[in-house]
């Protein structure tokens, strides 16, 4: 088993707080972990947890937060997600939504398929690549102060702006949301729309 990387920072407890001062914020969770803190907090309709898709979480708040300008859209997922979408970041940076926010939460593995090391363990710096693709604000978080200061950029400063903590690698319960994605995205535009 590789050494696990030097990180208090509990995943459950950023999710937590962020979500906890969300307000009105449409929220894209990145499949397994991520998706499982999120339900953990609640099974809320303005999310939209995705079961597959991976690489493509950034890319759907992306897509959300152009049709929404009026609306925070968080993104919430892991670094083995957001390596996989990696030109994500490139097309977010020249698309420059002010609404949009990207939560990484790095644990430098991928969780749901055994916790093998992802790249993140090894040279790729997400805040580095975020930052080069344009993202106005980057924050590369690895104690809870820089946390507390980082939550701004995630709920209140114009985006883009990404946001990669370091989490310890936890293998925690599994809290599922809702495993069918036709009532998911249903549920989510009901919820939407259903405001206006
Ligand atoms: C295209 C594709 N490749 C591989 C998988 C298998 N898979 C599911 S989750 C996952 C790891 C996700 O890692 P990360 O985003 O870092 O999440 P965490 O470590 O926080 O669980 C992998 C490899 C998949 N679902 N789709």
């Amino acid at each position: 088993m590789a050494e696990l990387i030097d990180s208090g920072l509990l995943r459950r407890d950023l999710v937590a707080e962020l979500l906890g001062r969300r307000g009105n914020s449409l929220v894209i969770a990145g499949l397994g972990s991520a998706a499982w803190d999120c339900a953990a907090v609640k099974n809320n309709p303005l999310d939209f947890p995705l079961w597959g898709a991976m690489g493509n979480a950034a890319m759907i708040g992306l897509g959300l937060a152009l049709a929404r300008p009026e609306r925070r859209v968080l993104v919430v997922t892991g670094d083995g997600d957001m390596a996989m979408g990696l030109g994500s970041l490139a097309t977010i940076g020249s698309q420059r939504p002010e609404n949009l926010a990207l939560l990484v939460l790095d644990n430098e593995r991928h969780g749901e398929t055994g916790m093998q090391k992802s790249h993140t363990a090894g040279a790729l710096d997400l805040a580095g690549v975020a930052k080069s693709c344009g993202f106005g604000r980057v924050s590369l978080v690895r104690d809870e102060a820089a946390w507390v200061d980082s939550l701004p950029l995630l709920l209140e400063a114009p985006g883009p702006t990404a946001v990669i903590a370091k989490v310890r690698p936890e293998n925690l319960p599994r809290i599922l949301p809702p495993r069918d994605g036709v009532y998911l995205k249903d549920r989510f535009r009901a919820a939407l729309l259903g405001e206006e």
